[in-house]
């Protein structure tokens, strides 16, 4: 628990305050659904204070971080600025913060496109990004009831509800979230 205080302080220093307030909210939210479903609580709490550690920084030092890091964006990343804070995120508690947990990176990492394959705290992360008590979006009681009855339902919801935003934007759709939203459809029809 001394680490969680220790990362809570970190975050508050480098975000805003509406953004420490929302990284509180996802590790409530995130320890609440390891609870349920059976996941690590303490990796669950360190994961929603670390996911948006990035943030708030600006487009160029971000950039110039993922370089730092040796990380080579693919095509869509690059002319993508909202996953940067999710790649760099990853990196930093990594490298800078020498978190070795590969699960917990791993969260970080795909908190924003979410993959094929995820694992459990991954999936925890998501969700918890989308229906900690902060969020006040259109649909959100419906995926709070949704979280709250099976997780995998709960993902192709949140899926769906992400590429349909995108697609109403005109933006592009990472190959990594399509994968993930495919395999949830594959699940479903296999029942
Ligand atoms: O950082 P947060 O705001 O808490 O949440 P997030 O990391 O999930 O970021 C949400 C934003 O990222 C939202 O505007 C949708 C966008 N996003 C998620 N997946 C993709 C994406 N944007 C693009 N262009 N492509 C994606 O695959
Ligand atoms: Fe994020
Ligand atoms: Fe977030």
């Amino acid at each position: 628990m001394q680490q969680t205080e220790a990362y809570k302080q970190l975050i508050q220093k480098t975000l805003s305050t509406e953004r420490y307030h929302h990284s509180l909210a996802v590790a409530d939210e995130a320890v609440r659904l390891a609870e349920k479903y059976g996941g690590d609580q303490q990796k669950a709490a360190i994961a929603g204070l670390l996911h948006d550690s990035m943030k708030d920084t600006s487009k160029n030092e971000l950039l110039q971080k993922i370089d730092g890091f040796g990380i080579i964006l693919d095509s869509v990343e690059k002319n993508t600025h909202k996953l940067w804070h999710a790649i760099a995120g990853a990196a930093y508690a990594k490298q800078t913060l020498g978190i070795k947990d590969g699960e917990l990176i791993d969260a970080i990492r795909y908190h924003t496109t979410a993959r094929a394959d995820m694992g459990l705290l991954e999936k925890i992360l998501y969700l918890a990004d989308f229906t900690s008590a902060d969020r006040t979006y259109t649909g959100v009681g419906e995926l709070r009831e949704a979280v709250d009855k099976d997780i995998d339902t709960a993902m192709r919801q949140a899926l769906n509800f992400t590429i349909s935003d995108l697609l109403a934007k005109n933006s592009p759709i990472h190959p990594d979230t399509v994968a993930a939203y495919n395999q949830m459809i594959k699940g479903r029809n296999k029942k």
